[in-house]
């Protein structure tokens, strides 16, 4: 099957950082002599102490180990901040706009940012947090949020945000998990209009959370939450009484940086913990090259700070390369369908980078909210999270960027750090809905399930040869966990979870997850986690979920549910389960679909088959193959009959 193909633009091959002879002589480079290409990547980062050993790793169990640049010494806070006060101190760091349009946006220069920073950290020494400690961060998209992260990696502390729009249950869980003593929130919350009451959270996750001695309040809303004595600290009152100078602590390369939790095919949701040398080299390149970023172009990454992206792309990576980076508190459909493209007219914004599920909610409500804005800023579009269909790549590049501006369709993980695989925009020529080629120090590859390499073209399971320095380096408090999870499936390589497919010309398309993860809107979901939840309530026997194709979503959550026996299921206990959910993980844990179901289909071992239920998840029932071996294959008839659909 043919692909339109779309060369990079003249303009953009002329005057790129890297044009597809470069690209292509790099890469291999950075395969050949790993070592060489890493010691001269690795000088974009000021070194406190240089290293002296590039990169000591191994994917195999016999020594199994992932450390980058481990003798040198740095600080992540210095590398964003203190670099640029000579050159840029007066340049807009954070341009932040907030959810409502009437409301005056905040230009925070990299000189005031470093204040605000050193006094944030100041206050976290006194209320005694040191290097190593973790801080939980559950705020929302206000500027103090990247404060907290940058204040926090000039301490050597360890910051766990938790996206604000979690439960008090899962902010409790992820508290207890790297047992933090110190939790960052405001009142509440403000997101397309609508009040989140994020303090209360706190209150109610801290009931279980009793080690937790210190809570900083930033008054975003003003709404009067009321402050527990001795623990609850007043943000602004507190910041202003500490000095503004503090001294960026001495880090190791594998010294700690952030845990950020994300879901996993099994259990609960796993503390992925990322180290500061390699990530801030990987951070910090990806955004330079993937963006062909130049320091102070407007740029925009739409993405929460509760997900990686906003860890990588709205704060470290940006601000690392001297960037003036975007932070939007609101939704792309408040105040109405244009809000985007009015604040890319508002500020200028060059580089605009988001998720497919936004594009696909906004083209579903007409070009007109689109034509009505300029957008005569924008030069180049970012797409991440899922894999961006067809119709939406299309979309964006004809509608949003007038066929002017190259789509780096970019995929990573939580795991990964940074972008893995993706188009450089002066490099390499596009096709919609795949992420092309590989960036460098990657190489990916095709295994069929029981471990056979594919060579050239085919599809199977995406794994990675070997280490690049933004890779994790353990689950928090379970390294067996982290070995066990990736480093098994096929011995000696880094297994993604993704499926994909790799065509003739050697470009990657993503063909979503091939274990028990969910990708809704963008938002890693491990099926069992909704499953757990939906069995925790007093009615439920047994649950199972599954994904379903969802228009705007991507995937929809499908729940199967078997009821106690004395319970009649009816529409109200459908009701009464999804504000379950919806209270036990958040909103985004929503399912779309409920189905009572008498009996699940079952092995004779009693092992629930997920393969049919996702057939019938994906209304794929024509071939549901062999159910001779369920224990009552009249199980599935009464499932397929009674199928529900979306409303
Ligand atoms: C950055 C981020 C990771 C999973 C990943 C894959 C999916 C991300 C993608 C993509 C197709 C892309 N994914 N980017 N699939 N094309 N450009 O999203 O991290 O939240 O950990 O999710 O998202 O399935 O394995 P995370």
């Amino acid at each position: 099957m043919a692909q339109p193909l779309y060369p990079v633009p003249e303009a953009w091959a002329e005057g790129a950082l890297i044009d597809a002879e470069g690209y292509a002589r790099r890469h291999a480079a950075s395969l050949a002599d790993p070592d060489g290409f890493w010691r001269e990547e690795a000088g974009r980062i000021d070194w406190i102490k240089p290293f002296t050993q590039v990169r000591t790793t191994s994917f195999h169990e016999a020594d199994f180990g992932i450390r980058w640049f481990e003798d040198g010494t740095l600080n992540l806070s210095a590398n964003a901040l203190d670099r640029h006060l000579a050159t840029r101190g007066d340049q807009v760091a954070i341009l932040w706009e907030p959810d409502d349009p009437a409301n005056p946006e905040r230009r925070i220069t990299y000189r005031e940012l470093h204040e605000q920073v050193c006094r944030f950290a100041n206050l976290l020494k006194q209320r005694g947090v040191g290097r190593g400690d973790r801080v939980t961060i559950y705020l929302p998209m206000v500027p103090e949020a990247a404060v907290a992260m940058l204040a926090c990696a000039r301490i050597g502390a360890v910051h766990s945000i938790v996206f604000a729009g979690f439960s008090p249950d899962a902010l409790a869980g992820r508290i207890e998990d790297c047992e933090s003593r110190i939790v960052l929130t405001t009142d509440e919350g403000l997101r397309g209009g609508k009040k989140v009451p994020l303090k209360a959270n706190v209150d109610e996750a801290l009931t279980r959370c009793p080690a937790v001695d210190t809570v900083i309040v930033l008054a975003h809303t003003g709404a009067g939450v009321p402050m527990v004595e001795g623990r609850d600290i007043d943000w602004a009152a507190a910041v202003a009484r500490q000095s503004a100078e503090c001294a960026p602590e001495e880090m190791g390369a594998e010294d700690p940086l952030f845990i950020l939790y994300t879901s996993g095919s099994t259990g609960k949701p796993k503390g992925v913990l990322h180290t500061t040398g390699g990530y801030s080299v990987w951070a910090s390149m990806t955004h330079q090259y993937v963006f062909d970023y130049r320091p102070g172009q407007i740029y925009w990454c739409a993405a929460d700070i509760g997900w990686v992206t906003g860890h990588s792309y709205v704060v470290y990576g940006p601000l690392m390369n001297g960037a003036t980076t975007v932070m939007f508190e609101g939704v792309p459909n408040f105040p109405d369908p244009s809000r985007f493209w009015q604040v890319v007219d508002k500020f200028g914004v060059e580089i605009f980078y988001g998720a497919p599920t936004a594009l696909r909610a906004l083209m579903r409500e007409g070009d007109e909210w689109v034509k009505k804005t300029s957008r005569k800023s924008l030069r180049l579009l970012g797409s991440v999270g899922e894999p961006i269909n067809p119709e939406a790549w299309a979309w964006y590049y004809d509608v949003v960027g007038e066929g002017r501006c190259p789509i780096v369709d970019t995929w990573w993980q939580t795991e990964t750090g940074g972008v893995m695989i993706s188009p450089l925009p002066g490099a390499t020529d596009l096709k919609p809905g795949s992420a092309t080629l590989p960036m460098f120090g990657v190489k990916p590859m095709l295994l069929d399930n029981d471990g056979t390499v594919i060579e050239g073209p085919g599809e199977g399971c995406l794994v990675i040869a070997d280490s690049w320095p933004g890779q994790m380096r353990t689950v928090w408090g379970d390294h067996e966990r982290f070995f066990q999870t990736y480093f098994t499936t096929f011995k000696g390589y880094y297994f993604t979870g993704d499926g994909c497919r790799r065509d003739a010309d050697g470009y990657h398309w993503i063909t979503g997850r091939i274990d028990d993860v969910i990708n809704v809107s963008g938002h890693r979901m491990g099926t069992a986690e909704i499953e757990s939840a939906l069995v925790a309530h007093p009615k439920v026997a047994e649950a199972a979920v599954v994904g379903m194709p969802h228009e705007i979503k991507g995937q929809g959550i499908y729940a199967f549910v078997t009821c106690n026996a004395e319970v009649e299921p009816d529409d109200a206990l459908r009701k009464e389960l999804i504000q379950w959910v919806r209270h036990e993980i958040g909103p985004i844990a929503t399912p779309d679909l409920i189905q009572f179901a008498p009996g699940l289909p079952k092995t004779r071992s009693g092992k629930i088959m997920r393969r049919i239920l996702r057939k019938i998840g994906e209304n794929d029932t024509s071939n549901l193959g062999d159910t001779s071996t369920l224990a009552d294959p009249s199980v599935v008839d009464h499932l397929l009959a009674n199928r529900p659909q979306l409303a």
